[in-house]
């Protein structure tokens, strides 16, 4: 199984079928070198004050961050995550319609999806291959294998704008096409010809073209195999708007009340972390902002 790249004025439902067939796509014509070059400078700064050997949440080491990236990159903020396409998609896989009986009278609303995640990762010489994981894990998210795709399956929709080409030797995305509708047994990567990792391919895409994935799908970060360079990969992931709490405590509760609090009621209000990785600022569990 391989992914298609798809043209950014192809009708969204080429986009969606795609999605749904393969749990990804690429999409060329997305934007270009001067948007790239402007994205560049906006988080080079926030890059420039890191070391390489950080090896918290996914990172494993060789690989500089640029969190808050939504805030910190007008242009990822602007062209990249306000994008039609990606945002359309967002909408298609995450938006969540119900229907609820409130006494006699049927009220219908739809929730709109979150930002969950927005990240430069900038890898570099050293940063081995990541373990092939599904991003939702993150949240827990649980599935059933099955033949076609059916709405509401997933929680999570990213996407990727790298700065450069990617390709093996720098780190490519590994993905695992279709693997979206495998259930949540040990995955097996083999086919017969193939090999122990016959059904992984290399995303590699060309500098302006975006790679967009549901959160189920398996993937990971190739090895850094070069000796010098670095591979600049603007990341963000929006989550089905339902995850989340009823009252936002972070607006209602302010920090220095909160820094009073019992550990299970910070707990409660969200200013720790779970594993994996779910819920920190900067890559950290909040609690160092307790202090
Ligand atoms: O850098 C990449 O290509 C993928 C990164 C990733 O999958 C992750 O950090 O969860
Ligand atoms: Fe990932």
């Amino acid at each position: 199984m391989s992914v298609q790249c798809i043209p950014y004025s192809s009708p969204r439902s080429a986009f969606v079928e795609a999605i749904e067939r393969d749990g990804c796509v690429i999409v060329s014509d997305f934007t270009n070198d001067s948007t790239l070059e402007e994205a560049r400078k906006e988080v080079q700064p926030y890059l420039d004050t890191q070391d390489t050997n950080s090896t918290v949440g996914a990172l494993n080491g060789g690989t500089k961050t640029c969190t808050r990236l939504v805030g910190r990159s007008k242009t990822v903020r602007e062209k990249f995550f306000s994008d039609p396409v990606y945002q359309d998609m967002v909408r298609h896989f995450l938006n969540r319609t119900t229907t609820n009986w409130m006494g006699d009278d049927a009220e219908t609303n739809t929730c709109p999806p979150l930002l969950s995640i927005g990240i430069t990762m900038d890898t570099r010489p050293g940063s081995a291959a990541q373990r092939l994981h599904r991003d939702d894990k993150n949240h827990h998210a649980r599935h059933v294998a099955a033949e076609k795709y059916a709405p509401d399956r997933d929680m999570l929709f990213g996407m990727f704008v790298p700065g450069c080409d990617t390709f093996r030797a720098n780190g490519a995305t590994r993905i695992v096409p279709g693997s979206h509708l495998w259930g949540d047994d040990k995955p097996d990567f083999s086919t017969p010809s193939g090999g122990k990792f016959g059904k992984v391919v290399d995303a590699e895409l060309k500098k302006g073209e975006a790679f967009m994935m549901l959160g189920s799908l398996y993937h990971g970060a190739g090895e850094y195999s070069m000796k010098d360079g670095n591979r600049m990969v603007h990341i963000m992931f929006c989550c089905s708007g339902s995850y989340r709490q009823e009252e936002i405590s972070y607006l209602s509760y302010p920090v220095e009340d909160v820094k009073q609090y019992s550990d299970v009621v910070q707990e409660r209000l969200g200013w720790r972390q779970s594993e994996p990785n779910l819920g920190w600022v900067d890559l950290k569990s909040p609690e160092f902002l307790l202090a």
